[in-house]
């Protein structure tokens, strides 16, 4: 199966790396177009990411790595298998930071730099809005201080850009974040290859979310401890060779951590080790 990943750029090191935590062994090195993975049969392409959607749809490539913004935009017809957890980002609309704006319709007749005209003349048709689009590819930010445009559409993640150019967002008309595509026909053996990869995926990514937990407790707190520790079922408890003591294992939500970690200490645990999950099957 041909996977194809962005050559370089925001989604390539943790595509990679994903990969990588699928135990996927891939030797990439620079310029290379093509390579072949020693342990399952992949073969990366590596592309601008503009391209992956149409490598797709065209069978090209099978599957491919893409930004959903990417991928909107062209409105090419592939599979949008699972999303990944990175790249995550806004297409947000930016205007210079003294204009007052209540809403959308500050749009109305006014000049818009973008390099999405696609995703946002539809976002301009459902909110019955009418605009001058103008389609630039890069530094998307200048448009507004060179009098190009009175507003822009462009990607934010931290929102750093916006605001060392004197813009302030005013709107988000897309959340992206990478995906993982297919072919909509794909053949028997390359659908089975895929559904390895996000079994795969799926486990890497569950796993990021969880710690394993260790502790030692009393006896007889171990029952109150459990009303907060839910596990995958329930923990493991084992006796220590310290009478009346136990040892507990289970794992823990990345969310909750801290507060149970608090919690745990009040109720008279000791000894507590955490430790990352490496892959998670549920
Ligand atoms: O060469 P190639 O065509 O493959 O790459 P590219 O230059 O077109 O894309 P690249 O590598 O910049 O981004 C690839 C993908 O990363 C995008 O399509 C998004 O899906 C995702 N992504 C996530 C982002 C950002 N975050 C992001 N912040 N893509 C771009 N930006 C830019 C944005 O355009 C703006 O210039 O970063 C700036 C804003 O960032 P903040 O942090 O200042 O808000
Ligand atoms: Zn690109």
């Amino acid at each position: 199966m041909k996977i194809a990943i962005q050559k370089s750029g925001r989604l390539y090191d943790e595509s990679m790396q994903l990969l990588r935590d699928c135990d996927i062994k891939v030797a990439h090195s620079k310029n290379q177009l093509r390579v072949k993975c020693t342990n399952i049969d992949l073969e990366l392409f590596f592309l601008r990411d503009d391209d992956i959607p149409q490598y797709v749809a065209d069978n090209v490539a099978h599957t491919g790595i893409v930004g959903q913004n990417v991928l909107a935009e062209t409105g090419l017809q592939v599979t949008t298998v699972a999303p990944l957890g990175f790249g995550k980002c806004r297409l947000s609309v930016a205007i210079p930071k003294g204009d007052s704006y209540v809403n959308a319709s500050y749009l109305n007749n006014k000049k818009i730099a973008t390099s999405y005209p696609n995703i946002l003349q539809q976002y301009l048709t459902a909110n019955n809005l009418t605009a001058d689009i103008h389609v630039i590819s890069g530094s998307v930010e200048i448009a507004p201080k060179i009098g190009l445009a009175d507003a822009i559409v462009d990607l934010v993640s931290t929102g750093n850009t916006l605001f060392m150019n004197e813009l302030k967002e005013v709107e988000t008309i897309f959340n992206s974040e990478a995906v993982l595509i297919a072919n909509t026909t794909l053949s028997n053996e390359n659908n089975d290859l895929l559904q390895q990869l996000l079994f795969r995926i799926k486990a890497v990514n569950q796993a990021k979310n969880y710690k394993y937990l260790l502790l030692n407790a009393p006896n007889d707190s171990i029952e109150n401890i459990i009303k907060i520790l839910p596990g995958i079922k329930s923990p493991t408890i084992m006796p220590l060779a310290n009478n009346g003591w136990s040892s507990l294992h289970t794992v823990i939500q990345d969310t909750d951590f801290w507060k149970i970690i608090t919690q745990l200490k009040a109720m008279g645990a000791e000894g507590i080790l955490v430790f990352p999950i490496e892959k998670m099957i549920r």
